[in-house]
């Protein structure tokens, strides 16, 4: 009779899973060796159990198959924890082992004793201990369904002990794959829809991560309605590209034309997106709310008509009631706006030869320029977010993952991994904070250990640069942000990865060129200018007095060359 585990990996491979990330333990071993002798499955060792998560988030995000992560009892799977929580935000469908120590000992203190089931409660759709051998097929099964279908986390809870032992029933087919049902309001409410915006003056596009297989459709309904189309993060790799409607992104990384675009607007059609900045919202304006989750509708900002379907379907539904709008002043007046503002941005992304340290914004352009066509990136929270809303272009084939939900340092090299596991043959390239690196450092060996061809691009500043512009918005002196830093070239080396350091622009084109044509992994550390920081497109009286404050209190404290820089870079804009 196959025992637990080997029932466990025969579902996974009948699920056309293909590897699983953790790191080993003794709860896990059962399991692991099982893996081992599949054949079929490829255990993907890291150094840390987060990391783990964030791979397979990644996988599954590329993919849109289920992705797999483990963790050993207790300390292992705990570590699980902020990738998964990134996972289920950003709605990706990902299974977690969380493997758990011996069942007989739970409830008496045991050495690594934790009780997952609770602690993972909430971050997943499903959270399960399996306490006896005959409930694993069915309660895998219900696991990986609801990951899959609900696109969220999944956790099974494991015992070593009871991976082990023989299992009495056999493996389930899930007979479910991910979902690409028709799901759309019905006719009345299209209908509505229609006439709100028909009769509406200048209609402004918002769209998120939901618009993603809606390209056409949503540019041939911007057309229809001569309405600029502005993009929150998580909808740029949808929608940015092939997009004459474009005029960029709004909130804390956008820029103004995206910004006045959604303020000057009439009626707000609100496509796939939780966008969660209420600030950023029009107040007079009609709003139209299209979301697959009808949950999520309404709440950042007052609906008018809230539509429960999938952009694309709904888009489908709504184009041939759309009366051909003639007026393109809204839209002319936004596309030009947004010219302007993009040519502000490009100004920004300068490398002149000796000018020293080098601009943020120039790494990211050349970047841009020598990825390849069908590139993923990945991009840490901090400043190199910002950078790759600003610079890196999407084109349809490119990726781009961040933690834009969740908001968690360090996603950028995890998330490269997985993407590279995924997609081999695929160039990778990490938008690497120095802070954010060197939070989960020790996976820059899984790249060698792994051969993953990743790209880290490392923005070293020797600070945690978006928490510094925090703090200077918020009147504060910033504190505790300074990173002192080694050279991150040398420690990859180290490694036995290709590491460059690069200190002047001209410089920068050669070094990236070689790390990109390079067959391994590879390092790229260009010292950036740390005061580089990006103001929002619109800084509130607070801000502004907060700007003040900080200027007045570091004068104070002698800091007054430090001010002039960051007047010339910022505020003069
Ligand atoms: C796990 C975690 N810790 C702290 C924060 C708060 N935080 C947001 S951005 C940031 C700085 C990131 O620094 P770095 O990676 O060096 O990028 P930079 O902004 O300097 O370019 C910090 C500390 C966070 N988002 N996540």
């Amino acid at each position: 009779m196959a025992t637990v585990g080997e029932v466990l990996v025969q579902t996974l491979v009948e699920a056309g899973v293909k590897r699983v990330y953790g790191v080993v333990g003794d709860s896990l071993n059962g399991l692991t060796d099982t893996i081992r002798k599949s054949g079929q499955i490829e255990w993907l060792h890291v150094r840390h159990e987060e990391v783990a998560a964030f791979a397979a988030g990644a996988e599954a995000h590329l993919t849109n198959e289920i992705a797999v992560c483990a963790g050993s009892c207790g300390p292992g799977n705990l570590h699980l924890i902020n990738g998964l929580f990134d996972c289920y935000r950003s709605r990706v469908p990902v299974l977690a082992i969380a493997a758990q120590i011996p069942s007989e000992q739970i409830g008496s203190g045991y050495f690594q004793e934790t009780h997952p089931e609770h602690i993972f409660k909430d971050c997943s759709d499903y959270c399960e201990l399996i306490s006896q051998p005959v409930q694993m097929p069915r309660i895998l099964a219900i696991a990986m369904r609801t990951a899959i279908t609900k696109r969220g986390v999944a956790v099974v809870v494991l015992p070593g002990d009871v991976a082990l032992r023989e299992c009495p029933s056999k493996a389930i087919t899930l007979g479910i794959s991910a979902s690409t049902s028709v799901v759309r309001p019905p006719d009345s409410e299209v209908h509505l829809a229609a006439t709100l915006l028909n009769e509406s003056g200048r209609v402004t596009i918002l769209a998120g991560a939901g618009c993603k297989e809606a390209h056409d459709v949503l540019i041939a309904v911007a057309q229809r309605l001569k309405a600029p189309v502005v993009h929150a993060m998580r909808g740029k790799e949808f929608i940015e590209y092939d997009n004459p409607y474009d005029v960029g992104m709004t909130g804390l990384l956008g820029f103004s034309s995206g910004y006045h675009a959604m303020m000057s607007c009439d009626a707000l059609l609100m496509l796939g997106t939780d966008f969660p900045y209420q600030q950023f919202y029009p107040k007079d304006a009609k709003i139209i709310q299209v979301d697959i989750r009808g949950e999520q509708i309404g709440r950042r900002t007052k609906v008018d008509l809230g539509l429960a379907g999938t952009v694309k379907d709904t888009l489908h539904a709504l184009l041939p009631l759309l009366a051909e709008r003639l007026d393109t002043s809204h839209l002319d007046r936004c596309v030009d706006h947004y010219k302007n503002a993009r040519q502000g941005l490009d100004d920004l992304a300068v490398g002149e030869p000796g000018h020293t340290p080098i601009h943020p914004q120039y790494v990211a352009k050349v970047v841009n320029e020598l990825a390849s066509e069908d590139a993923i990136f990945t991009c840490d929270v901090g400043t190199p977010t910002i950078w790759a809303a600003r610079y890196l272009q999407m084109n349809g084939k490119r990726r781009l993952l961040g933690s834009l939900i969740h908001g968690s340092m360090a996603n950028a090299l995890p998330q490269a991994i997985g993407a590279q596991a995924a997609s081999s043959g695929r160039q990778v390239i990490s938008l690497s904070g120095d802070g954010g690196l060197a939070m989960l450092l020790g996976d820059i060996l899984t790249l060698k250990q792994l051969n993953l061809p990743v790209k880290l691009v490392v923005f070293n500043n020797s600070s945690l640069a978006f928490v510094e512009l925090e703090m200077k918005a918020a009147g504060l002196i910033d504190y505790g942000t300074n990173l002192v830093n080694p050279n991150f070239a040398h420690l990859a080396e180290t490694a036995n990865i290709l590491g460059a350091r690069v200190e002047k622009p001209e410089d920068l084109r050669s070094a990236l060129e070689q790390a990109f044509a390079h067959p391994g992994p590879a390092l790229v550390e260009v010292i950036v200018h740390r005061q580089e920081l990006s103001m929002p497109p619109t800084i509130s009286a607070e801000q502004a007095l907060g700007f003040g404050l900080y200027m007045l209190r570091a004068v104070m404290n002698g800091r007054g060359d430090e001010i002039v820089d960051l007047v010339k870079t910022n505020l003069l804009r």
